[in-house]
């Protein structure tokens, strides 16, 4: 693991590249450059450009936290049968256009404005997309396909990738979210303006080419095919110069090669392999959280490398493998979710409720305030558990690490292997 001072010294070496990608944009991101030394992880507020965040665990700035407003229930289609809970798959396919209960929205959007606050308590700024009646219940048409309505903004993480100083839009596989990242384009704008890198990846046609009409669940079997990239920024995680992705349900080959190249030869892209058939974003899987910490999911275990450790799992033994270059990494494995089997999940595993956390520094972990075990386990490891009620917003498909995309995190571009 890596000392404070060293991650200063290596901070230190690596910043010049960064501050000179920077672009000079606007007066204020003149003010703001002049100033500027990246040098440091613990230098002031104002020398660090407005986006920057290299990793999943530096001390948290500025964030987005979204919103469920206008949430639509999507229509049943192959995407979401790879990856939706099966006993869902009649509401997806009868009420496909309608808002999700009433009950739900309304607690969801109080947990979300709840988790902002504190966040704000904890010292981190809170930014919010815009959303307006109809950006997505209203049906839309492109000249390749047909919606008969959106899905959210609640899940930013899900939408933008934050890669140092640039901004990335994925080019998500759902129809239901073609349109999702316009309730962030205010905000995105006036991070360009100060001084961001704005980049959206090429928009996908979902013509009906790009889903595997035959698909059937099983290993190594996708819903979407190669014909064009398609990911969600979800499916990749950063720690500095190297960056970990999967191949999934909605993350292609195609995919992960155009953020290969795009990202060029200053980052590393990993592709790591699950036991998972409905894999659908890593941050549900393997969670960094902190220089040489990972987070694991024991019912989802990676079977890239070699064997790194055995652990229990439903009272069997199992095999963790990882790459070498986790060797000497301390690799924790979340606690089973207590969220009652009976609780909503429309989209996903409840394993969002142990594992979606996100880090508000080295230290601090925001965590689900029920998950008592999880809760525990993070003390018993040295964290500091920020705890959260979230057990409303869990239902649309995630939590914590889901509901944001952080903007700026303290710290620089740094190898960490
Ligand atoms: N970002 C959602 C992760 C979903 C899951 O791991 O079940």
């Amino acid at each position: 693991m890596l000392s404070r001072a060293a991650l200063v010294l290596r901070t230190r070496a690596t910043a010049a590249p960064t501050l000179a990608a920077v672009p000079r944009r606007t007066k204020g991101t003149l003010s703001r450059r002049n100033k500027a030394s990246l040098a440091a992880i613990d230098c002031d507020d104002d020398e660090l450009p407005v986006v920057n965040s290299h990793n999943e665990f530096d001390p948290l700035e500025e964030v987005i936290v979204g919103r469920v407003d206008d949430a639509t229930i999507p229509p049943y289609d192959i995407a979401g049968k790879s990856v939706w809970p099966e006993k869902y798959h009649e509401m997806f396919k009868t009420k496909a256009g309608q808002p999700f209960p009433a009950d739900l929205m309304k607690n969801a959007a109080i947990e979300l404005d709840n988790f902002a606050a504190i966040l704000e308590a904890e010292g981190v700024k809170v930014r919010r997309p815009e959303v307006t009646k109809g950006d997505f219940s209203n049906s839309f048409e492109t000249p390749d396909f047909k919606s008969q309505c959106g899905l959210y903004c609640a899940m930013p993480r899900d939408v933008l990738m934050v890669v140092g100083n640039e901004i990335i839009e994925a080019p998500m596989a759902w129809r239901s979210r073609y349109f999702e990242y316009r309730p962030y384009r205010k905000l995105i704008k006036e991070y360009f303006h100060e001084g961001a890198k704005w980049t959206t990846a090429p928009k996908p046609q979902m013509s009906d080419e790009l889903y595997d009409q035959d698909y059937v669940e099983g290993i190594d079997q996708y819903s979407t095919t190669e014909f064009e990239p398609t990911f969600d920024a979800a499916e990749f995680t950063r720690i500095g110069k190297d960056i970990f992705t999967q191949r999934s349900q909605v993350t292609n080959e195609f995919g992960i090669e155009w953020m290969r190249r795009h990202l060029g030869d200053d980052y590393n892209i990993h592709v790591l392999d699950f036991k998972d058939k409905n894999a659908m974003h890593i941050d549900g899987t393997f969670v960094p959280i902190g220089p040489g910490k990972l987070l694991v999911n024991p019912k989802r275990p990676c079977v890239t490398g070699k064997k790194q450790m055995s652990y229990l799992y439903d009272g069997e033994s199992r095999d963790y493998c990882l790459p070498d270059m986790f060797k000497g990494w301390d690799i924790f494995v979340a606690q089973t979710p207590e969220l009652p089997a009976s609780h909503p999940l429309f989209f996903t595993s409840p394993w969002t409720a142990s594992c979606n956390v996100v880090m508000l520094d080295h230290e601090r972990v925001v965590v689900e305030a029920h998950e008592t075990k999880t809760i525990e386990q993070f003390e018993a490891w040295g964290f500091k558990p920020v705890k959260v009620p979230f057990r409303n917003f869990l239902p649309f498909g995630g939590s914590f690490h889901c509901a944001t995309v952080d903007i700026r995190r303290r710290g620089a571009l740094e190898s960490y292997f």
